[in-house]
């Protein structure tokens, strides 16, 4: 009897061979291709390009994706099943600076490692549209996207801290740094202000919040999202200083409690911090925010760690009942939240609560624990106490009281905070997208005309930044690095560049129409591939990536809304991806 094998090597590779010279998972271009047939857009989340090629997440989700777009152009749809590289990046930069190659030939090695063992899985590709977000024709579209944001105020400098490490001369992520220090080398870090292009995320902020709803996603990821937004409502409360003409502002969830407001707090940052400091407090003031100066959120705001902070030697009013309480400085009070200053209310919150104990400071409850309650803060529902005209009522009715109160006094107002903050946009590396920006010589920044996209990265001599702490595009030679405009005037190009988020932001557009050279995709190709129709990622990035692309995805409503490409107007653009998730 003859014996059947299954030889791998030799069936799939010849298979395989025979549908790369078809091309038989070609998606059709032509737009009469589309006419009268169902589509079906299936995302894979494409690889991070690092030398490690694929692991084992990567098929498990390729590989379900592929059954479906299998079956589906069985079923007579036009499938748009792509692949690509997210290719710029940390590590690629790290390995060019050890093997003191070019990241661009990391980056292509990776790659073919990348294509070469997902081509040997198999899976139905189509691979006439292959994108990497490091060659320039693709990132001349994200810097593209990066000038309308930018002219529509949505993109800014600001001074921002960041962690620097001395010793390396660059700016390391959060996740770099412990206690203090790089985590690889041990050398400190410090918190230092630098000049970094942020976006206004937050402008979004209540959009991206109620669109969630729009969006087909896994609930858990739905309310990651929500979290990550962390939408508050309160009031803003004004508390004078006392013997000054100045006062403060300060947010809070819980105006019911304001008659329990025995102190304040200040985060160190503030900018009233030092006018307000007596003589007396001065230098133990000083000392205290110099030591908070390196500390990440994150430690400061640690619920186990002993609370610190220090008098200021100043005295609040409070507005409820004119009485004065202490101004501290603490670092559990962040700059980046609310007003940066807080009333500290220690009886019914457990921060406020351990600061008072610790400090010895006065605590006057202002709801009525059970009788059974013991030495703790309550956070619980009950009769508001020692509060005057709120008396007897519950914490809802006391918060919106106390909130019309204000109001009518002129003391405060009803106010929405959100937890998400701006997008720090930049990075003091090489390997990234660099900003199509000039600073001229009076500090105006300069968009590079569209006309003259991609600003290509230059030839440097070493992938470090420079001796006295500059980014490495600052290595460049001048003739990249230096510009005059046709009226004389001189300016500088921006050394930094954006982090890898930008080129995954957008990058499931770029697949409808990856060869377009005039636009970054055409509104005909959008009209019949969007939305997404199924996408599998990991939920690991329900946060930065899938809120960063949901961001970016409603700003091109001002792209379909600019005169040049009014035929946006009418586009599914305007709403998220449908998209899903697995895990
Ligand atoms: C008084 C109070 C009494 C508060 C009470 C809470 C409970 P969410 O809900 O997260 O928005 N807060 C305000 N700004 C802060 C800052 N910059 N750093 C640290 N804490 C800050 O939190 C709002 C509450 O967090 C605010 O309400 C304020 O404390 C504190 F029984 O004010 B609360």
């Amino acid at each position: 009897m003859q014996k059947h094998t299954y030889d791998p090597a030799a069936i799939e590779s010849k298979w395989q061979n025979i549908w790369e010279e078809r091309k038989a998972f070609r998606t059709p271009d032509d737009p009469k291709a589309w006419e009268g047939k169902p589509k079906y857009y299936i995302l894979d989340m494409f690889p991070y390009t690092s030398g490690a090629g694929l692991h084992i997440g990567h098929p498990e989700g390729y590989t379900a994706t592929d059954v479906l777009a299998r079956m589906r152009r069985m079923q007579g749809y036009n499938v748009l099943h792509p692949m690509g590289w997210d290719s710029f990046g940390l590590t690629i930069e790290r390995t060019a600076e050890r093997e003191n190659i070019h990241p661009a030939i990391v980056t292509r090695r990776n790659i073919d490692k990348f294509r070469q063992q997902i081509k040997q899985i198999g899976f139905s590709y189509d691979w006439d549209r292959e994108i990497s977000t490091s060659s320039p024709d693709y990132y001349k579209w994200t810097q593209w996207i990066f000038l309308k944001l930018y002219e529509k105020g949505l993109a800014y400098l600001a001074d921002v801290p960041v962690n620097w490490c001395p010793a390396l001369g660059t700016v390391l992520s959060n996740e770099e740094v412990k206690d203090g220090k790089y985590v690889e080398t041990g050398d400190p870090v410090e918190r230092r202000l630098m000049r970094q292009w942020m976006l206004k995320i937050t402008a979004y902020a209540d959009r991206l919040l109620k669109d969630i709803e729009e969006v087909d996603w896994p609930e858990g990821i739905k309310e990651m999202q929500r979290n990550w937004i962390g939408k508050s409502e309160g009031v803003e409360v004004d508390f004078a200083i006392k013997d000054t003409d100045a006062s403060f502002t300060v947010f809070t969830t819980r105006p019911d409690t304001l008659f329990g407001a025995t102190y304040c707090v200040f985060a160190p940052e503030h900018p009233l911090v030092e006018q307000m400091t007596t003589d007396a407090q001065r230098s133990a003031v000083q000392a205290y925010v110099d030591e908070a100066r390196n500390k990440t959120d994150l430690q400061r705001t640690d619920l186990a760690k002993e609370k610190t902070g220090v008098f200021t030697g100043a005295y609040a009013i409070n507005p409820a009942n004119d009485k004065a309480v202490p101004i501290w400085v603490a670092d559990y009070v962040l700059m980046g939240y609310g007003t940066g200053a807080i009333m500290a209310v220690p009886a019914e919150d457990d921060r406020d609560w351990e600061f008072a104990k610790t400090f010895d400071l006065p605590i006057v409850r202002t709801v009525q624990p059970p009788s059974d309650f013991g030495d703790e803060p309550y956070l619980g529902d009950g009769p508001s106490i020692n509060s005057g005209f709120l008396n007897g009522l519950n914490i809802q009715d006391s918060k919106e009281r106390m909130t019309e109160w204000l109001e009518s006094k002129g003391k405060g107002k009803a106010q929405v905070q959100y937890r998400l903050r701006d997008w720090l946009f930049s990075r003091q590396r090489y390997w990234g997208e660099p900003f199509p920006t000039v600073q001229l010589e009076d500090g105006t920044i300069m968009s590079v005309p569209e006309s003259e996209l991609p600003v290509e990265l230059p030839p440097i001599d070493e992938y470090k930044p420079t001796p006295d702490g500059k980014p490495p595009l600052a290595r460049a030679s001048d003739d990249w690095l230096m510009i005059t405009l046709p009226d004389g005037r001189k300016g500088v190009r921006e050394t930094n560049t954006m982090p890898q988020w930008a080129g995954s932001c957008w990058y499931y557009l770029r697949y409808m129409d990856a060869h377009n050279a005039t636009e970054a995709w055409s509104a005909e190709a959008e009209h019949y591939w969007m939305p997404v129709d199924l996408y599998v990622g990991g939920a690991e990035h329900a946060v930065l990536h899938l809120l960063y692309a949901r961001f970016w995805h409603k700003c091109y409503m001002i792209v379909a809304l600019s005169p040049q490409r009014s035929h946006f107007k009418n586009s599914s653009i305007r709403h998220d991806p449908r998209l899903f998730l697995s895990g």
